[in-house]
């Protein structure tokens, strides 16, 4: 395991910390504010503006006014598009800043900031922006003497509530498909990591978009969040992070307007690795399946199920892997690993490693904190494990793989299955009916063959079972904030 390195990029100052509400950077109506921390060190990095429900409220009466009165939901959809795609300008152009604020507030590794998150920020917007004079509805040709046509409406105010492993991705793949639809937005940034939300806000008026269309507000989930979920006012709710506020939030939703929403849940997501593949290259996809951003992704392949004829093999490689890793400050650009996003994370990963060792699970590697300051974990493999533990029933989100032993095909599906989630999946093998059996039997919204983690906005994505429903990215996440009308009209005397 590598060392505690030291920073070299200089984080440059933090320009905006209010809530964005109708156009203007604001001070909460009380006056609060909260610390937001760098997970480098635990310490401060500055103080942001705190919303709660009278902030949300204006927020919602924003996005409400510019989508009942404003331009932005009746101009062309082109117009809007060219917005979108000068927003996304304006973010590559500012991509180091970005990129800072990202590393600084969530942990992220820098580089793959710049390099990943917040160009396809940018990805995103220009393919919803393409997107959006695109959308129309089709002419129905009905029985009975009548005629008809579907148009396809922006469904309204969209609430989004996202957490804080991908500030950057999460904002947009919410934002972008919700704006080229005409809709307006009501933001809450986990309170983790509002900084590079409030900059998004910021180049979003520069850009062009008309005040109340989109707003941000800081603050904390019972508060800010549970607002919006139970708004009158919100018609759409899109929601990213736990279950159990999944839950809530359906429940408040239920419990006021009814308004539809889409959660993207957790997850516990299996890789299986068969015999016949490429031991290198198995271990490259599981390893970064499983501890890419720290272990703090959704579809991480937190179970691997590796065919009893290389187990031993790839066991070792994947501990290998784990010993070479550099855990480190995110802005060294030889780190691999950086630190949990915060402390509460922190502890329940390391708590987690502590259920693991007590449930008699062998581990092979890692398991400690490192460092004396900051949330730092080794990279963790256990072994000797079964779907019967906490471990591997529960998601850690960090860096704590489970790996497992199998047979047969059917055996592994049957294991893979066994678990209340059903996010994402991953196979690995040569045999093309092994790889199509295998994908048509599991139960998860996305199944990577010979790859992991294989994202891109145009493939929708999102979950089965207790991992939720709805779709982000692709042009399934665009339906998911239209609606659709039916206009019909009788045709009198038309002899077809
Ligand atoms: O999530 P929360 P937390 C999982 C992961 C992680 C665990 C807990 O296992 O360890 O969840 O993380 C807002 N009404 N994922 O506690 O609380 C909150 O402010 C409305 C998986 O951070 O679900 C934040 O903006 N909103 C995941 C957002 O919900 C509420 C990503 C997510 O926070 C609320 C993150 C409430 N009552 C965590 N309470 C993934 N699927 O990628 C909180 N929030």
């Amino acid at each position: 395991m590598g060392s505690h390195c030291e920073s070299s990029v200089k984080i440059p100052p933090i320009k905006f910390t209010k809530l964005f509400i109708n156009g203007n950077f604001v001070d909460s109506i009380s006056g609060k504010t909260f610390d937001t921390i760098d997970p480098r060190t635990g310490e401060v990095i500055t103080k942001v503006s705190l919303g709660d429900k009278e902030d949300v409220d204006l927020a919602v009466n924003a996005a409400r006014h510019a989508f009942d009165y404003g331009p932005w939901p009746r101009m062309s959809g082109s117009e809007r598009g060219r917005m979108m795609m000068k927003l996304a300008d304006l973010i590559e152009e500012n991509v180091e800043e970005i990129a800072a604020l990202d590393a600084v507030n969530g942990g992220k590794l820098f580089t793959l900031c710049k390099a990943i998150d917040i160009p396809g920020a940018a990805r995103t917007l220009r393919y919803y922006a393409g997107a959006a004079d695109k959308i129309h509805g089709t002419v129905l040709k009905m029985s009975k003497g009548l005629q008809g046509y579907t148009l396809r409406e922006p469904i309204g105010v969209v609430g989004s509530i996202i957490p804080w492993n991908f500030p950057t991705t999460m904002f947009f793949m919410k934002a972008a498909p919700a704006l080229a639809a005409g809709c307006t937005l009501v933001v809450k940034p986990a309170e983790q990591t509002p900084l590079s939300a409030l900059y998004y806000a910021h180049l979003a008026k520069l850009a062009g978009i008309p005040d109340g269309v989109l707003n941000v507000v800081n603050g904390f989930g019972e508060t800010a969040g549970a607002a919006i979920s139970a708004h009158m006012d919100i018609d759409k709710v899109t929601f990213t992070g736990s279950t159990e506020v999944g839950r809530k939030i359906m429940a408040a939703a239920a419990a006021s307007n009814l308004k539809p929403v889409s959660l993207e849940l957790g997850g516990k997501s299996p890789l299986l690795i068969f015999d016949d593949a490429d031991i290198d290259q198995a271990a490259d996809i599981a390893f970064r399946g499983m501890f890419y951003n720290k272990g703090e992704i959704c579809v991480a392949s937190s179970r691997v199920y590796v065919q009893e004829g290389i187990y031993e093999k790839l066991v070792k490689k994947l501990v290998e892997k784990a010993k070479a890793t550099v855990v480190g400050d995110p802005f060294d650009p030889q780190v691999n690993q950086g630190p949990q996003t915060d402390k509460k994370q922190f502890e329940k990963i390391l708590s987690y490693i502590e259920h693991g060792k007590r449930e008699g699970a062998t581990l092979l590697t890692g398991g400690k904190h490192v460092g004396q300051k900051g949330y730092y974990i080794e990279p963790t493999i256990f072994t000797d494990v079964n779907e019967d533990m906490i471990i591997t029933k529960e998601e850690i989100f960090g860096p704590v793989m489970s790996l497992m032993k199998f047979k047969t095909m059917e055996e592994a599906i049957k294991r893979a299955n066994n678990t209340t989630y059903g996010l994402a999946s991953g196979i690995i093998t040569k045999n093309l009916n092994v790889a199509n059996t295998v994908s048509r039997s599991i139960r998860a919204g996305v199944v990577w063959i010979n790859c992991y983690t294989a994202f891109d906005v145009d493939c929708p994505y999102g979950g089965y079972k207790m991992s939720g429903f709805g779709r982000d990215f692709g042009l399934d996440a665009l339906n998911q904030y239209l609606q659709i009308k039916s206009v019909v009209t009788p045709i009198h005397d038309s002899p077809w």
